[in-house]
C-alpha cells in the first residue's frame, strides 16, 4: 500500500506499525470480514463477488486502530469545492483534496503551481470578471459529483473528475499524487451540473451537462427573449483536455449517465418547459431523458458540419433541427437521477416529482434513431417506489437501490422483477426499505457505477441530519450513512456526519490504486514551469539552494528544506518588491511533509517530500517578519523558521 523510499524503509514501518505490508493481501490480513479479500482478489480482472457470511460479522463497519479500511471512498464537497477521501467502511476521513477551493493548509489556490492550473483554460470573459474585482481566480466552487476514470467498464486508477456547477467548469485529479491537475473552463455552457466519464472502451470522453439557460451569444442583446436561450450539452477530451464537441438542446440539463458500449450518453431535464420561474418549471406533466448518439455526434464533427462558437464545435440537437444526435425520451415531471446499471442495459432515471423510476432499455436506442420508433418504446420497467426518488444504484446481484427523499427512505428493487411487473405480471418488485436520516441525495454502492459491482456496503449522503448528532448551531452537517446491503435486509451501521456538502460519491478498492506515491518524483510535471524559471535563473532545484536573484523589482527566493531548516535563515527585500519564494522539499522519507507560511502576508503553502512549490506576494511594509514551516515536522518544528527583512525603499 505504501510507496517504498530509498532506504526501502515506509515511515509506518519505522513507527513499528504491524498493519501496513508490502501486498494487499497483507492490507486485509485485518479485516478478512471484509468482503472481497474472502473471495480471492486478484491483483488484475478483479471480480467483486457477493461477500455472504465473511461480511457479516463487520456488520458494524467498524476498523480497528491501526487496521486500514477496505475501499477509498471518493466524496464531492457540494459547496466546499473540494474532493475528500474517505475510508469506507470506517468512513473515517482520509484526505481533502483542494480542487476549486482555496485551502488555507495547502496554499491551493495560492502557489504559482496552483494558479497555473486554474488559469490554463480562464476564458477571456472570467479573467475580465476576476480582475474587475481584484482577483486572480475565482476561488470558490460547487463540486457535486467525482468519477473515476474507466477502461472497459471498470474503473482504471488513472484520473478522477468532478465537475464546479458554480462557475461551470470540471477539474481532473491525478490518482497517484491525489492532487488537481487541470481545471477546464466550459465555453457556452452554464452551471456544469451533472458529469461522467466514458465507460467504453475507455474514458475519450467526460460529459458534462450545462444546467442553466441562456442565450448563446449573452452578450446582453437578447436577455428578455427567452426563445433565444439554450442549453448546451458538452463533451471533455479527457486526454487533451479541451472540449471536443457541444450539442445544443431543448430543455435543460441535470444528470448524465453513459453506456458501457460507449455508443450513448444520457441526460435528465427537468426544465423542458424552458420556464424561467419554479411555476412554469413544473407546469407539464413530461418532461424528458436527451439520449446523445455518440456515432452521429463524431460523424458531423468529422464532416465539419458544426458551427464554431467561441472556439468550440457547436451542433445542433434540439427538438426542431430534427437531427440524428439526439431523441427526447418523455419521463414524468421533472426527472432527477441518471443511473445506468451495470448490467449493461437498464438505464434508471429518478422521477422527483413522480414517485417512479423509469427504466430504459439501451438495446432500445437504435430503434429510436434508426426506424424513429415511439420514444417511450425503449421504455420497460417503471417501478412505484415512493416519495421523491432522486439517484439510484446497484449492486452485482441484478437489485437496484433508489433513494427517496421526501419519504428519507431508500428502497431497494429488483430490475427484472420491475420489467416483469411492467409486462404485466403480479409481483412487487421492492425487496426492502429502509429509513435514512434524512432526506437521501446520492448513494452508491461499492463499486456500483461499473462492471465490479459489489454488494457489501451502500452509502447513502442525506441532506439533513437534524437530531442525529449534539447541536452545533444553526448549521448542521450533512449524514453520510453506511448501510450493510449483504442480506436480504438492509442494515444501517453508521452515521458520518459531515460538511457541506457532498452530493456524490464513489467507492473503490484499493487493487484499483495500487501505484499512489509516498514521495513525488523530482521532475514532476506539477512544477515544470517553475523548474524552467530556475533554470533560466542558473539554480539547480535538485541540489541544495540558498539563492536569491533579483530581476528589477522582483525578486525570486530559492530554498531547499529537510528536516528541521530551511536553507536560509534569512533573506533581504526591498518594500515594494514582488517576492516569489521557491522551495524543494529535500527530506525524502514518505510523510514528512514542510510548509512556508509568511507572517502577516496570508501565505502559506504545503512542500511535501520532494515536492518543489512556489508562492509570489508583494512585500508592502518595511520590517522584520518571521516565516515558518506550519507542517508539524521535527522534534525541532518550531526552530524550523527565519526573517524576512524589508528594507523601507529609501534604504
Ligand atoms: S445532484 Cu445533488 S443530490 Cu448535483 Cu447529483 Cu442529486
Ligand atoms: Cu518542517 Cu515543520
Ligand atoms: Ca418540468
Amino acid at each position: 500500500m505504501e510507496a517504498e523510499n530509498k532506504n526501502g524503509v515506509t515511515r509506518r514501518a519505522l513507527l513499528g506499525a504491524t498493519a501496513g505490508g508490502t501486498a494487499l493481501a497483507g492490507a486485509f490480513a485485518g479485516r478478512a470480514m471484509i468482503g472481497p479479500a474472502a473471495v480471492g482478489l486478484g491483483a488484475a480482472g478483479m471480480t467483486v463477488a457477493g461477500s455472504g457470511a465473511a461480511h457479516a460479522a463487520a456488520a458494524d463497519g467498524a476498523v480497528a486502530p491501526g487496521q486500514l479500511d477496505a475501499y477509498y471512498g471518493f466524496w464531492s464537497s457540494g459547496q466546499t469545492g473540494e474532493m475528500r477521501i474517505l475510508g469506507v467502511p470506517s468512513m473515517r476521513e482520509l484526505m481533502r483534496v483542494p480542487v476549486f477551493n482555496r485551502c488555507s493548509a495547502t496554499g491551493w489556490g495560492q502557489t504559482n503551481e496552483s494558479i497555473r492550473i486554474h488559469q490554463r483554460t480562464m476564458t477571456e470573459k472570467t479573467k475580465k470578471q476576476l480582475a474587475a474585482n481584484g482577483k486572480h481566480i475565482h476561488d470558490n466552487g460547487d463540486l457535486h459529483h467525482v468519477h473515476m476514470s474507466f477502461t472497459e467498464g471498470k474503473y482504471d486508477g488513472r484520473y478522477l473528475f468532478m465537475n464546479d456547477k458554480a462557475n461551470t467548469r470540471v477539474a481532473r485529479v491525478r490518482c497517484d499524487v491525489m492532487k488537481t491537475d487541470a481545471i477546464l473552463e466550459i465555453p457556452n455552457a452554464k452551471g456544469i451540473h451533472g458529469m461522467r466519464p466514458q465507460k467504453w472502451p475507455r474514458t475519450n470522453y467526460v460529459f458534462c451537462n450545462g444546467e442553466d439557460e441562456a442565450p448563446l451569444n449573452n452578450d446582453g442583446s437578447t436577455m428578455a427573449d427567452v426563445s433565444t436561450y439554450v442549453n448546451v450539452f458538452t463533451a471533455v477530451d479527457a486526454d487533451k483536455w479541451d472540449v471536443a464537441w457541444q450539442v445544443m438542446v431543448s430543455g435543460n440539463l441535470d444528470n448524465c449517465d453513459a453506456d458501457y458500449e460507449g455508443k450513448w450518453a444520457f441526460s435528465t431535464s427537468y426544465n423542458s418547459e424552458m420556464g424561467m420561474t419554479l411555476e412554469e418549471m413544473t407546469k407539464s406533466e413530461m418532461d424528458h431523458v436527451v439520449i446523445f448518439n455518440i456515432a452521429e455526434i463524431e460523424k458531423a464533427v468529422a464532416a465539419g458540419q458544426f458551427e464554431e462558437i467561441n472556439g468550440v464545435k457547436v451542433l445542433d440537437g434540439r427538438k426542431q433541427a430534427k437531427s440524428q444526435f439526439t431523441r427526447y425520451v418523455p419521463i414524468a415531471n421533472n426527472p432527477h437521477g441518471c443511473n445506468m446499471a451495470p448490467d449493461k442495459k437498464h438505464l434508471c432515471i429518478g422521477g422527483k416529482l413522480s414517485p417512479t423510476v423509469t427504466v430504459l432499455d439501451v438495446t432500445k436506442f437504435d430503434a429510436l434513431f434508426n426506424d424513429n420508433a415511439e420514444p417511450r418504446s425503449c421504455v420497460v420497467a417503471e417501478p412505484q417506489l415512493g416519495l421523491g426518488p432522486l439517484h439510484t444504484a446497484f449492486d452485482g446481484r441484478g437489485n437496484a437501490y433508489t433513494s427517496l427523499f421526501l419519504d428519507s427512505q431508500v428502497a431497494k428493487w429488483n430490475i427484472e422483477d420491475a420489467i416483469r411487473t411492467y409486462a404485466g405480471e403480479k409481483i412487487d418488485p421492492i425487496k426492502d426499505k429502509i429509513d435514512v436520516h434524512y432526506q437521501p441525495g446520492h448513494l452508491k454502492t461499492v463499486m456500483g457505477e461499473t462492471l465490479d459491482a459489489s454488494n457489501d456496503w451502500l452509502v447513502c449522503l442525506c441532506k439533513f441530519s437534524k437530531d442525529r448528532f449534539l447541536n452545533v448551531g444553526p448549521l448542521k452537517p450533512e449524514n453520510d450513512q453506511l448501510i450493510d446491503i449483504s442480506g436480504d435486509k438492509m442494515v444501517l451501521v453508521h452515521d458520518g456526519p459531515n460538511f457541506a456538502e457532498p452530493h456524490d460519491a464513489i467507492s473503490v478498492h484499493p487493487s484499483i490504486l495500487p501505484n499512489i506515491k509516498s514521495v513525488w518524483d523530482r521532475q514532476d510535471p506539477m512544477w515544470a514551469e517553475t523548474r524552467k524559471q530556475a533554470e533560466a535563473d542558473g539554480v539547480n532545484l535538485d541540489e541544495w539552494t540558498d539563492t536569491v536573484v533579483r530581476d528589477g523589482d522582483k525578486v525570486r527566493v530559492y530554498m531547499t528544506s529537510v528536516a528541521p531548516a530551511f536553507s536560509r535563515e534569512s533573506f533581504t527585500v526591498k518594500e515594494g518588491d514582488e517576492v516569489t519564494v521557491i522551495i524543494t522539499n529535500l527530506d525524502e522519507i514518505d510523510d514528512l511533509t514542510h510548509g512556508f507560511t509568511m507572517g502577516n502576508h496570508g501565505v502559506a503553502m504545503e512542500i511535501s517530500p520532494q515536492m518543489t512549490s512556489s508562492v509570489t506576494f508583494v512585500a508592502a511594509n518595511p520590517g522584520v517578519y518571521w516565516y515558518y514551516c506550519q507542517w508539524f515536522c521535527h522534534a525541532l518544528h518550531m526552530e524550523m523558521r527565519g526573517r524576512m527583512f524589508v528594507e523601507p525603499k529609501s534604504a
